[in-house]
């Protein structure tokens, strides 16, 4: 999220990319725990590989759990039962059943490599940081250390910047809103726009998340004006709404819970407190950091799975990034006066 200036219009200007190398992260491998690949080829054995098959054998979807364990393990909170569930989540429960009762929970098992494999099948992604020029439309994805990842130019003046990964593969890419129109442009590949969509009303506030856990970010809005916080899941369809805050709050977003689904919150930029709160209306914690004239940002900047605060001083461009919600862990100057921060995990 972030904001800039009064919107003007055009067609959309698309282009330009600089793809540099991205650092490769050191993921944390689980004692239990196997690779998409690996669950892959157990769920071949077990289901063909078919992910929404239900034969009421009492076992579903492409891992064939029984609903008693996707009951136990958490996974009605993605879906009724595991062939109504993606891939993903089937995955990251039968991810909490191996860790618990072995890979023997599976008679497709052996030959799959299911009980040493180790690796973690989605990773938790450092979120990074980076600026966006509002007066060249101009994106530039930084690494963390001052350094840049990515740059392209996308959107027309007067649009807001927005990010997210839009099609759960390949890390998060850049978006843009014109809040003349209430329209989303949203970029699998920072440069052409592969959803355009209008969402919500003119001159709200846009933001991004996972708030179903699938794997896929998609957009919502925010209307200062009533403090209402408007979701959907597919980029179209209204899948929730609920007021959180305050009139004249800033809407930041994270998972801060660490459940793997997104939650949104508030920055009052009167005390330079955040209110991470839940996606009914309700407060999971209250924070206080950064300075009078500080923008807000949000981001698992130590990939431990929970988003925590940080902060932009558009005057000196200095980042603040706090792991605890409390201290700066690091703070680095990325970007020029004047630029607006993003944030994600590119
Ligand atoms: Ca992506
Ligand atoms: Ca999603
Ligand atoms: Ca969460
Ligand atoms: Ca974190």
């Amino acid at each position: 999220m972030s904001r800039t200036a009064n919107a003007v219009t055009a067609l959309s200007r698309p282009l330009a990319v600089a793809a540099v190398a991205g650092l490769m992260l050191a993921a944390q491998s689980p004692a239990q725990a196997a690779s998409v690949a690996t669950w892959d080829k157990v769920a071949q054995c077990e289901s063909g590989g078919v992910w929404n098959i239900n034969t009421n054998n009492t076992y579903y979807g492409g891992l064939q759990i029984s609903l008693h364990n996707w009951q136990y393990y958490g996974g009605t909170s993605y879906a009724a039962r595991p062939d109504l569930a993606t891939k993903q989540q089937q995955i990251l429960i039968a991810e909490k059943i191996l860790a618990d009762q072995g890979a023997g929970a599976w008679s497709c098992a052996p030959g799959t490599g299911l009980a040493t494999d180790h690796a973690d099948p989605y990773p938790t992604a450092v979120t990074r940081v980076g600026v966006y020029h509002p007066q060249t439309q101009a994106f530039y994805l930084g690494n963390n250390a001052g350094g840049t990842v990515a740059s392209a130019v996308f959107g027309n003046p007067g649009w807001k910047p927005l990010t997210g990964n839009w099609d759960g593969v390949n890390g998060a890419s850049i978006g843009a809103y014109d809040a003349a129109t209430g329209t989303f442009y949203l970029s699998n590949d920072n440069a052409s726009a592969a959803v355009s969509v209008k969402f919500g009303n003119p001159n709200w506030v846009p933001i991004a998340g996972d708030w179903n856990g699938d794997g896929k970010d998609s957009i919502g809005a925010f209307d200062p004006s009533t403090s209402k916080f408007y979701l959907t899941n597919d980029n179209s369809t209204l899948a929730t709404s609920f007021v959180y805050g305050s009139p004249g709050d800033l809407p930041v977003t994270g998972d801060w819970n660490g459940d793997n689904k997104d939650e949104v919150g508030v920055y009052h930029p009167d005390n330079q407190t955040f209110y991470q709160g839940d996606l009914s209306g309700g407060t999971y914690k209250v924070s206080k950091f950064g300075n009078p004239g500080w923008l807000p940002i949000t981001g698992d900047w130590d990939a431990n799975g929970t988003s925590t605060v940080g902060a932009y001083d558009p005057a000196t461009s200095k980042f603040y990034l706090s792991n605890d919600n409390v201290n700066a862990a690091t703070s680095f100057v990325y970007g020029s006066p004047g630029d607006a921060p993003i944030t994600g995990a590119w």
